[in-house]
C-alpha cells in the first residue's frame, strides 16, 4: 500500500483557541500519533488509543507487583489484590457508584450484558414475561437476551426508532407494559443518538422493570452518574476508555447482586463447594470466577485517573466541538447522506454517513490509503441498518487526541473519493 498522507498541522499551526482540551498537548501522551505522524485516526467508538500513562501501569504491574489476587498470603499477592482493588474503586467513583462492592470486573460490554441476560433471564425474568430492547442496540444487547429467551420462552420486543433517529417516545409505556427488564443503550454506536437514560429508567421502574444501560459509548465520553439515572445495571468497556482491552465493567444495584445467581462458575467466585453443592462468595466476587485481568484492571483505573484529570465534562464539550464541524462539513458536501439526528447536542462523538452509491467497504479502504482509519460495515447494530435500508455505513468517530483539522482531512479526501469513484 502507498500511503498518500496527510500532514497535520503542528502546534502553532492548528491551535484553535478556546478549546475546552488541548488535544495537541493529549497526543503527546499517545506513542501511535508520534510513531505515526500522519495517522488520522477516526474509530474510537470501535477502541480508543492508549495513552502512556495506562502502559506505563501495566508495565509497572506486571515488572513489579504480578501475582495472583485474592490467594496468596503473601505481599506481593496481597500487594496485588490491593492494586486490583483501587482500581475496582476509582472506576465505582468515576461512575458515583454507592460502594465498589457494585462493580463487577468483566472482559467488555459484551460479557457484562451477557452476564445480566443469563443471570436475569435465566431466574428473573417470568417465563411469560416480556424483556425490552430498542431497535438501536448493538448485537451484544440483543444476541445474549435472544438466546436465554429459547430457554425460558419469555418474549423480546423492542422499541422503535423514529425518521430522525430518536427511540420512539410514544410507544415506550406501551412496550414496558408487563415487561421485566428494559435493555437500552445510552448513545448509538451508529446513529450518535444519546437517550435520555434517566427518563427511561424511570419509566422502566413505574412498569416493575428493571433497568439495564448499554454505556459502552457514554462513559468514555461524557460525565455519568448512576445514582442520578438510577439505573440497576450499567456495562461499559475498558478498551473504548483508554483502557487495555480484555476488561470491562458491570455496574449493578448492590442488593440486585446479591439476589442474583453467578453467571460463570469456577475458583474465586465461592466461599465452600461441597461435593452436591457450592456456596457463593460475597458480592462482586461471586461473579469473578477465575483469574481475573488483574493487569487489565490497574491500567483501566489509569485510564481513569487520566479522563478524571481532564474532566468528563470537558471531554463531551470538545467531542461536540468536532462533532458539530463534523457535521456541518459533511453535510456541505453533495453526495454524503447523514444518519441520526440534526442537533449535534444530542449525539455523542460519532457521525455515520454514506457517500453516494460508494459501498462502505470500498470508501473505507480509499480513505486508508491516506491513512484516515474509519469504521464501515454494520458496526454490529443490523437491526439499526435494516431500519435505516442499509447494510452498511462509513463511520467516523472521535475522541480527546482527534484535532477540529482531521474534520477537514477527512472532508477533502472525501471530495477526492467522489472524483475518484467518479460520482456525477
Ligand atoms: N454496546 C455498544 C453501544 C457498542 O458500541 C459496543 C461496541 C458494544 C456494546 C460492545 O462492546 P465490546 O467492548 O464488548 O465489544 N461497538 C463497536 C463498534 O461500534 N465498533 O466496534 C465495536
Amino acid at each position: 500500500m502507498s500511503w498518500r498522507s496527510y500532514i497535520l498541522p503542528s502546534r502553532s499551526e492548528g491551535m484553535a483557541s478556546g478549546l475546552p482540551i488541548d488535544p495537541y498537548r493529549v497526543r503527546e501522551d499517545f506513542p501511535i500519533f508520534k510513531q505515526d505522524k500522519g495517522l488520522v485516526y477516526l474509530d474510537s467508538t470501535a477502541t480508543s488509543q492508549k495513552p502512556l500513562q495506562v502502559l506505563e501501569a501495566v508495565k509497572q504491574f506486571y515488572a513489579k507487583q504480578n501475582a495472583n489476587v485474592h490467594r496468596g498470603v503473601y505481599g506481593l499477592s496481597v500487594e496485588a489484590t490491593e492494586e486490583y482493588e483501587k482500581a475496582r474503586r476509582k472506576v465505582a467513583e468515576l461512575i458515583n457508584a454507592r460502594s465498589p462492592r457494585e462493580i463487577v470486573f468483566v472482559r467488555n460490554t459484551t460479557e457484562a450484558l451477557n452476564l445480566v441476560a443469563y443471570s436475569l433471564g435465566l431466574n428473573r425474568v417470568r417465563a411469560d414475561g416480556k424483556v425490552v430492547l430498542t431497535v438501536m442496540e448493538h448485537h451484544s444487547n440483543i444476541v445474549p437476551w435472544q438466546i436465554v429467551s429459547k430457554h425460558r420462552g419469555f418474549r423480546v420486543d423492542y422499541v422503535p426508532i423514529t425518521s430522525d433517529g430518536y427511540l420512539d417516545m410514544s410507544a415506550v409505556e406501551e412496550k414496558l407494559s408487563g415487561s421485566d427488564v428494559f435493555s437500552f443503550v445510552h448513545a448509538s454506536n451508529v446513529l450518535g443518538t444519546i437517550n435520555d437514560a434517566k427518563y427511561l429508567t424511570r419509566k422502566a421502574h413505574e412498569h416493575g422493570a428493571l433497568a439495564v444501560v448499554d454505556a459502552a459509548q457514554s462513559v468514555p465520553h461524557m460525565p455519568v452518574d448512576v445514582q442520578d439515572i438510577g439505573c440497576d445495571f450499567m456495562a461499559f468497556s475498558g478498551h473504548k476508555m483508554l483502557g487495555p482491552t480484555g476488561i470491562g465493567v458491570l455496574y449493578g444495584r448492590r442488593e440486585l447482586l446479591e439476589e442474583m445467581e453467578p453467571f460463570m462458575g469456577g475458583g474465586e467466585m465461592i466461599k465452600e463447594v461441597y461435593l452436591d453443592r457450592s456456596e457463593w462468595n460475597e458480592v462482586p466476587w461471586k461473579f469473578e470466577a477465575g483469574t481475573p485481568n488483574i493487569a487489565g484492571a490497574v491500567g483501566l483505573g489509569a485510564a481513569v485517573d487520566y479522563l478524571k484529570k481532564i474532566g468528563l465534562d470537558k471531554v463531551r464539550d470538545y467531542e461536540h466541538i468536532l462533532t458539530s464541524k463534523a457535521l456541518e462539513a459533511l453535510s456541505e458536501l453533495k453526495h454524503v447522506k447523514i444518519y441520526g439526528p440534526e442537533n449535534p447536542r444530542h449525539r455523542c462523538g460519532l457521525v455515520a454517513f454514506n457517500l453516494g452509491d460508494i459501498h462502505p467497504h470500498d470508501l473505507a479502504s480509499y480513505l486508508d490509503g491516506f491513512k484516515i482509519c474509519v469504521r464501515a460495515g454494520h458496526h454490529c447494530a443490523m437491526p439499526t441498518h435494516t431500519w435505516l435500508g442499509l447494510t452498511a455505513t462509513t463511520r467516523a468517530s472521535f475522541y480527546i487526541y482527534n484535532i477540529p483539522d482531521e474534520v477537514e482531512v477527512l472532508v477533502d479526501a472525501l471530495k477526492k473519493a467522489a472524483v475518484f469513484f467518479k460520482l456525477s
